[in-house]
């Protein structure tokens, strides 16, 4: 019997016999592989190396597995979130799944916020919200994992809560799991790049478990797919454009009542009743941001989009839902956020409404900054 052979990038059980399917290696990369210790499947290698994806479809079964799993385990959880899109990173139940476990809640890609934003303020609005959220996590970290050099606090926390046992990074897809493990290892084995990441949502597809030095496990995971995300709507190259890659530069907008703002083609923001204000958009730097009056905005987006509001892009535009419009008032400094899009902070009472396409989430939370 031959052994199982694992992808060391995405997980996947390599085969080298269909080569449409998943795992599929060419028999002489497979061989090459095994001599360095190093396989990685056609996919991984393509995504590796030219960035191109080749799309599969993991159900959300195979996720609800792995999570049942964990209840079961003795372990450490580190639950990673991208905190640029909190709302969206979040997995429902995940207490109920993680059973008497510790957990570590780790917010990351903290690179894209503001720099004026203060840590100690952003954890605290962190605790607050995963409180809110049920999770009781043993401590709250911040972290940027495509950085170097600002690992050791969760290394060291990752340490005193483990107290000898694996390791298990969860958490919903593109929150940077698998960076964060990539920068760990590069730390503390100096090996460069082991798992493959991407932008693109799905590309880890089974666990990966990296050795640790006393004979357990670090275990990356792959990530759910949540439908009501704005990048399940979009194409690739749109894709690029969405997720914020620096630091992002908040842009404010002086409003009268019945005044719109589109974010792009893909979201709309109605300022409906209230005084005059500034409202602060943060989203990516690349998607552009146009007001236009309350009453020609449907006029507006529909001649307008797929040309001055993109994305989406003119062959996109065919596939792209309706936007579907929800109204808010708003009391007190908040946030509404369009899913793994951004968000735009309200400072004083309003009435107002924020668009989305169908099936994207619109909500509002109390203002993170
Ligand atoms: N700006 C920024 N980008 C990050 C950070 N961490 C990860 N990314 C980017 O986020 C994208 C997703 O990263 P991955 O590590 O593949 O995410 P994942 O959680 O492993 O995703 P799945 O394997 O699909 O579950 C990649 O484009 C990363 O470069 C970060 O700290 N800051
Ligand atoms: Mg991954």
């Amino acid at each position: 019997m031959t052994e199982e052979i694992r992808c060391i990038g995405c997980g996947v059980q390599i085969q080298t016999e269909a080569v449409n399917e998943l795992g599929y290696t060419p028999k002489n990369a497979l061989e090459k592989g095994l001599e360095n210790d190093e396989v990685y499947c056609q996919r991984c290698f393509r995504l590796r190396h030219y960035n191109e994806i080749q799309d599969v479809s993991l159900t959300d079964n195979d996720f609800l597995q792995l999570l049942n799993e964990l209840g079961q385990k003795d372990a450490l959880i580190v639950n990673v979130i991208d905190i640029f899109d909190f709302n969206g990173s979040l997995i429902p139940g995940l207490h109920r799944f993680i059973g008497d476990n510790p957990l570590l809640l780790v917010g990351n890609k903290m690179d894209v916020l503001p720099k004026s934003l203060k840590k100690g303020k952003l954890t605290q609005w962190l605790k607050e919200r995963a409180f809110e959220a049920g999770l009781r996590p043993q401590e709250v970290l911040l972290t940027s994992a495509r950085k170097a050099g600002e690992m050791s606090d969760l290394l060291a926390m990752i340490e005193k809560y483990r107290e000898g046992r694996d390791v298990y990074i969860v958490g919903v897809t593109n929150v940077g799991k698998s960076t964060l493990i990539n920068q760990i290892i590069k730390q503390t084995a100096g090996v460069q790049e082991l798992i493959t990441t991407s932008r693109f949502p799905g590309t880890t597809l089974d666990k990966i478990e990296i050795p640790l030095d006393d004979g357990h496990f670090l275990i990356d995971t792959p990530g759910i797919i949540h439908r009501q995300q704005m990048a399940h709507y979009l194409g690739k190259k749109d894709l690029k454009i969405i997720a914020p890659h620096k630091e992002i530069k908040p842009k404010v907008y002086q409003l009268n009542p019945e005044q719109t703002l589109f974010l792009g083609g893909l979201a709309r923001f109605d300022f409906i009743q209230g005084e005059r204000q500034s409202f602060v958009a943060y989203v990516a730097n690349d998607v552009e941001i146009h007001r236009t009056k309350l009453v020609k905005a449907d006029e507006f987006y529909a001649k307008h989009r797929g040309g001055l509001l993109q994305p989406p892009r003119p062959e996109e535009c065919a596939d792209f839902p309706e936007l579907v419009r929800f109204e808010f008032s708003v009391k007190e400094k908040t946030d509404i956020v369009f899913a793994g899009l951004g968000w735009i902070t309200i400072k004083n009472p309003a009435v107002i409404a924020g668009w989305a396409p169908k099936g994207v989430d619109v909500i509002t939370r109390k203002a993170l900054i």
